[in-house]
């Protein structure tokens, strides 16, 4: 089967991380997670921006050098990830030679290839986005930056540009061609009728004196890279490309072209635009989606330190202390249409998971290993004849095993985890009309029994088994009270057929997987 790579945006370092940079890497991880389940061979990256003007001023706000910024930040991340369950298969820093030495060796290819050139730029920059801003759209925004509002700063300066504007009508017409190159579609269309609107060529370097902290241009030490062109090459230069003659020359080549490039729309238009431009003017091959989701807004406002509704790692610590990693998840791909912007309350948090979680889920588990626990000894037993009543669940089942895949490649994780509810209410609507623990009263109803629990346990490990690339310590120790470890070797697709699960499993009335919070 075809590998899979998929890439979360690189996060800056002058700030800690929060749920916005969770929700990204959170969603790369379940791609990830479910792929590989499918037998996919998956690389997963993830990693830190470091260099630029943004670092240079935290770094001395904070009295520090934004390299001891970038060294304790980066930790944050990973600290963060690990406690998530992140399962990255590299980690990349701006800053380390493997990048750096390779950066220089795109753009050298870039300017043996005639795609930059020396040129005068005067006009407006945005510091926060790092982005010079034309001169309309400076005034339209009033001399202000369109996402943090600070002025814009005056600049004047001798630069090398990138040909940008040539690869223009190609990259629409690919575009245009592939409709999956930019989703969800709401953003391609606005992507195009921006790129319609006419593009000029990208500034790519900027004066060492005003900005130290950044790689050189290989061609002119006067100037570091600009920190886009740095950062966006990070998809490739994690792939140990270009070669260099370093250890890590083509490691992960066989990834190359990204299948998923996952962002927030804060950042479609470095994606869509000036990567895709520059691996056309490299000759590389195109990712094969940049996904650009919606953001989070947190108890109905914009999310701000001083607003104090900041979802920083320490409050993502504390819900996680408090239900689980697991819990956290769920909730960020399931209260959320992925694509759209939504809403983290506190409230909907509780309720979503005491009514999927607990009451959903989970009180289907302990139903299913009590009833087999006190009627068959706590042995699955064989199915006996399938009625007519039967067959809700195992539509739904089926229902869930055949459109897991389509769901994965739309990315539609909220649609994933609205099948696995949907399986779960209806079994646990199968048990309250069947009544098995009114069946047991009859001893000549035991085989009726034998299969009412059967196809309880059996929707149970088709919801475990797809719960597991969002909750993985949740799916296993759910699958190991079923008494079904996940065999070894077996894919997703495989093990999503009905009746798998072997009469004599032994279950287990294990602890509570999802325990009630009041
Ligand atoms: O932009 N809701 O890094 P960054 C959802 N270094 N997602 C959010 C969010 C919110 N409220 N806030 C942030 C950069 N994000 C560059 C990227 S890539 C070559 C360079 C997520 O630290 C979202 O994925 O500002 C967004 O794209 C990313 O964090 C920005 O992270």
């Amino acid at each position: 089967m075809k590998s899979f790579y998929v890439t979360t945006p690189i996060y800056y370092v002058n700030d800690v991380p929060h749920i916005g940079h969770s929700y990204t890497t959170i969603a790369a991880d379940v791609l990830g997670r479910f792929w590989r389940a499918c037998g996919r061979d998956v690389r997963f990256l993830t990693g830190t921006d470091e260099h630029g003007i943004k670092i240079v001023k935290a770094a001395a706000e904070k009295q520090t050098t934004p390299r001891e910024l970038a060294d304790s930040v980066h930790v944050q991340f990973k600290e963060l990830w690990r406690q998530l369950d992140i399962s990255n298969d590299d980690f990349i820093r701006t800053t380390e030679p493997r990048h750096e030495k390779r950066v220089q060796r795109i753009v050298a290819d870039m300017a043996a290839r005639d795609e930059v050139y020396k040129g005068k730029y005067e006009g407006w920059y945005d510091e926060g986005q790092e982005e010079y801003v034309t001169e309309s759209a400076a005034r339209e925004q009033e001399f202000k930056s369109a996402i943090n509002g600070r002025p814009l700063v005056r600049y004047s300066e001798e630069n090398w540009f990138f040909r940008l504007a040539k690869w223009v009508p190609a990259l629409i017409k690919h575009t245009e061609a592939d409709p999956r190159f930019i989703q969800p579609d709401a953003r391609r269309n606005e992507v195009l009728s921006k790129l319609k609107l006419g593009v000029e060529d990208l500034c790519i370097s900027r004066n060492v004196a005003k900005l130290p902290w950044g790689i050189a241009m290989p061609n002119d030490p006067q100037h570091v890279i600009y920190v886009w062109v740095d950062a966006l090459s990070n998809y490739l230069t994690a792939c140990g490309l270009p070669e260099i003659g370093d250890e890590f020359d083509r490691r992960a080549e066989k990834y190359w072209p990204a299948d998923v490039h996952l962002i927030g729309k804060d950042i479609l238009w470095f994606h869509a635009v000036y990567w895709p431009c520059i691996l056309l003017a490299l000759g590389r091959p195109l990712p094969r989606c940049v996904y650009a989701h919606g953001w989070w807004t947190s108890e109905g406002k914009k999310m701000s330190k001083t607003l104090g509704n900041f979802i920083s790692r320490e409050v993502i610590a504390e819900i996680c202390d408090q239900y689980s990693p697991d819990a956290f998840r769920y909730f960020l791909l399931r209260a959320m249409t992925f694509g759209q912007d939504g809403d983290f309350s506190r409230d909907m948090f509780k309720q979503r998971y005491n009514v999927e979680l607990a009451n959903g889920v989970g009180n289907l588990l302990s139903r299913t290993t009590n009833m087999v626990d006190k009627y068959f000894d706590g042995l699955l037993p064989a199915p006996g004849e399938a009625e007519p009543r039967d067959d809700h669940v195992r539509k739904v089942a089926a229902d869930l095993a055949g459109s897991v895949v389509g769901l994965m490649e739309a990315l539609e994780f909220h649609a994933y985890l609205e099948k696995i509810a949907a399986l779960t209410a209806a079994t646990n609507k199968y048990i309250d009309d069947t009544a098995p623990f009114k069946l047991a009263k009859d001893p000549a109803q035991k085989p009726r029994l034998a299969t009412v629990l059967y196809n309880c346990a059996e929707a149970l490990r088709l919801i475990l088994i797809h719960l597991c690339p969002v909750m993985p310590s949740a799916g296993r120790a759910g699958l190991e009270q079923l008494g079904w470890p996940w065999p070894q070797g077996k894919t997703l697709i495989e093990l999503g057929n009905w009746g798998l699960l072997p009469a004599g499993a032994k279950t287990t009335k294990g602890q509570a997987l999802f325990p009630r919070k009041e």
